[in-house]
């Protein structure tokens, strides 16, 4: 018996919406011809297959549709693979590409003819995003991916992914036909510090599990090892990397990537690397004859950081056994991939680049949360890349907004519309309120000033209303205020939303902010209509007067900041909770201005103009450093952390200014490196006169750098840090706080 018979449970869907079935399949299928012929999916199913088929992943997968079985149906769906009988009459239809399938759907039966068995997987997930709301539609697809490997490398500083969300996006890259997963998260101590030591048994028998679950969803599991902060070339540390891979193989892990990103030194030596990598290669990936091709993350793993003269990359290319694949970010740490990207580093390293994305990852930017589509990445890439994975956000479900777009992006890239996709991606993730989540998520795209300088669009949609409202077009002011109502709308709903708990948790604290900015939207833009009037109401009964609403806007602003300084809300390495930075929170900044001036100069009164308000600028001729954000935290001014290795470079310099003088409290910053502080100069500004403040550090052991007694009690507008040592210092830049009085 090859026959079995499945009842399909989606019949209470039916009836809603009358979105052609096939525009809900993510990614976009390559060909597609429909007759746009809808009817409902029917209830039950026979299968017809070989009997390899009626179990395993791809069974399983067909069954989520429904677990209940019944004895007939006329509906037919045929299931084959390339060479099997069952599907030998559409041989000529089947697409002859790796992970590629044919599909039939009539209001008979459905066929689905993989070119091998991950194609057959893929057409019947096709079926299932097509079956979503329980219809079907008559068409035929072939299809197949454009981009060979495509996924997620989890890859991010900061809190790693629990079990239950890798879990989650295991399912979910099956579901949108991503067949990598690379494990790297940098804060596993058993991936980095602690690489030389096998996982105590819980982690282990997690990893074990997620193995499984990646199978069970056609991906496949990499385990990535970044050895490179301590390695020492000698045969010890080679043993003990072996032994590690070995413990991670008999967990039952299949794939391997060795990481050497964000490190300098003695690990990041090209010919090391390339030795090691075809070290593993030729006694572990080709003795086992079942470890798929090493991945090697290197130390250059962007242009800006490449140096050509000393020939890193050129000599990976050259010495790495062939199969090994080398990642690649692009142009900088976090940019957009296009050609010319490619082809500079392709002749490098005489291979494809394997393209890790920084995006959507916030580490560097922990106060922004990124739930906008993924574009700018070139749509005639696809033969120049060997793989493509995204680096996303330590937030796991809100980061499968961005990832739906990745997914559909190196599937069938030329056909890409992140616009589309992201409004496709909004309805899954939450399809019972996803009309709000669209208006929140409208003010989280942009990332705001950053070290690495990328930046997203915000706001486009707002801007002729902005302008006609700065101008003073009233009828613009009232459309801001009906968005600022949008926003308020849509935040409540989220908070009240059960449909998603993992979401609605994880945006939790820019939902909130989103509320005060909604509600401090709607106060200014009413003082934007009361500022002209001669008469200030505040005599009548009423609040609803232009004095009110300042004061109003005033604890707004004041309970935005609290917001963000909150500890239990905030993230413990970076302050502060953005929502809207780009175009609306700015655009309110300057009604809020205009319209006190202007209720200034009619009604003689001297109400404070500033919206917002930072006291301290960030100049360095530093290129890493001198885009850091600076926050003030009570008495705490703290510049943002940065990830990378800085190269800082002889006689470069950080300064630091306040507009009015300080009184210094204390000092102390973290370079991460021990002993470092001998190398650096640290100066303060007093009377117009520099004045240096001797550095140390308080154990040999300890990379904190503090400023002694000295400096209690001093008044200063400046204050600078400078390398003296007269060569390039390799420092981190971990955490730098000043403690005012
Ligand atoms: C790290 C990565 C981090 C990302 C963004 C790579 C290869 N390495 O600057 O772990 O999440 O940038 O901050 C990186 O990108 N270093």
């Amino acid at each position: 018996m090859n026959k079995k018979v499945l009842t399909l449970g989606l019949m209470l869907m039916a009836g809603m919406g009358a979105t052609a079935q096939v525009s809900l399949v993510n990614p976009v299928p390559q060909e597609v011809t429909a007759q746009a012929a809808i009817f409902e999916a029917p209830a039950q199913w026979t299968i017809n297959a070989d009997k390899k088929h009626l179990t395993g992943y791809i069974y399983d997968a067909l069954m989520t549709a429904s677990p209940e079985a019944a004895k007939k149906a006329d509906f037919k769906v045929t299931l084959g693979v390339r060479g099997e009988g069952k599907v030998s009459k559409y041989k000529k239809n089947i697409p002859a590409k790796s992970e590629g399938y044919f599909m039939k759907v009539t209001d008979k039966e459905v066929v689905i003819a993989g070119n091998d068995e991950k194609g057959l997987y893929y057409g019947v997930q096709t079926l299932l995003g097509m079956m979503n709301e329980g219809k079907l539609e008559a068409c035929t697809i072939t299809d197949w991916p454009d981009v060979p490997f495509r996924g997620t490398v989890e890859g991010f500083y900061g809190t790693p992914w629990s079990h239950e969300a890798r879990k989650s996006q295991l399912e979910f890259y099956g579901r949108n036909k991503m067949n990598v997963y690379i494990y790297g998260p940098k804060d596993d101590p058993w991936h980095r510090d602690k690489w030389r030591e096998p996982y105590p048994e819980v982690e282990a028998s997690r990893i074990a599990e997620l193995v499984n679950v990646a199978k069970a969803n056609g991906v496949n599991f990499y385990w990535a090892i970044h050895p490179g902060v301590d390695i020492k070339w000698n045969d010890q540390d080679r043993d003990y990397l072996m032994a590690k891979l070995e413990v991670m193989y008999q967990l039952g892990v299949r794939s391997f990537a060795v990481f050497f990103d964000d490190i300098w030194g003695e690990g990041a030596k090209a010919d090391k690397q390339a030795a090691l990598l075809n070290y593993i290669d030729d006694n572990f990936v080709q003795v086992k004859k079942d470890v798929a091709p090493l991945i090697l993350c290197p130390t250059e793993y962007n242009k800006s950081w490449a140096n050509d003269e000393k020939g890193y990359l050129r000599t990976l290319g050259k010495e790495l056994n062939k199969g090994i694949e080398v990642m690649w970010t692009g142009n900088s740490v976090v940019a957009c991939i296009d050609k010319p990207t490619m082809e500079w580093i392709n002749e490098r390293i005489e291979r494809k680049g394997y393209i890790w994305l920084n995006f959507p990852v916030n580490d560097f930017v922990r106060d922004h949360i990124l739930m906008g589509p993924a574009y700018g990445n070139g749509l005639d890439i696809a033969t120049d890349v060997s793989g493509f994975v995204s680096n996303p956000m330590e937030y796991a479900e809100t980061s499968k907004i961005s990832l739906y777009g990745i997914a559909d992006y190196c599937w069938n890239m030329e056909a890409y519309d992140y616009q589309s996709n992201w409004e496709k991606s909004l309805k899954d993730i939450l399809p019972s309120n996803h009309e709000a989540l669209r208006t929140f998520a409208l003010y989280n795209k942009d990332l705001g000033p950053n070290g690495h300088g990328f930046r997203r669009e915000e706001g486009d949609e707002l801007k002729d209303i902005v302008k006609a409202a700065l101008e003073g077009d009233q009828y613009a002011v009232a459309m801001l205020n009906v968005k600022c109502n949008e926003l308020e709308i849509a935040c409540d709903i989220l908070l009240n939303e059960k449909n998603n708990p993992q979401l609605i948790h994880e945006i939790r604290p820019w939902v909130l902010q989103g509320k005060n900015i909604a509600a401090y939207g709607r106060a200014v833009s009413l003082m934007s209509m009361f500022a002209p009037m001669k008469e200030n109401n505040a005599s009548t009964s009423t609040l609803i007067n232009f004095e009110n609403l300042y004061q109003q806007a005033r604890s707004l602003q004041k309970q935005m900041f609290d917001l963000e300084n909150n500890s239990a809300m905030r993230h413990p390495y970076q302050i502060g909770t953005k929502v809207a930075t780009k175009v609306m929170l700015p655009t309110l900044n300057k009604l809020f201005a205009q319209a006190t001036e202007k209720y200034n100069e009619i009604h003689g009164t001297e109400l404070n103009t500033t919206a917002e308000y930072n006291p301290y600028k960030l100049t360095s001729t530093v290129a890493q450093l001198a885009l850091l954000p600076i926050k003030l935290n009570g008495d705490v001014i703290e510049i943002t952390p940065s990830n990378e290795v800085i190269n800082w470079q002889a006689g470069g310099e950080l300064v630091l200014e306040t507009e009015t003088s300080i009184t210094f409290q204390g000092l102390d910053f973290n370079f991460g490196v021990n002993n470092v502080a001998q190398h650096f100069r640290f100066e303060i500004l007093v009377n117009g006169a520099w004045k240096e403040i001797a550095l140390m550090h308080y154990r040999d052991t300890d990379p904190v750098i503090h400023t002694g007694n000295e400096l209690g009690g001093q008044t200063a507008t400046k204050l600078r840090i400078t390398n003296k040592s007269g060569v390039e210092q390799q420092v981190y830049f971990k955490n730098f706080r000043l403690i005012r009085r």
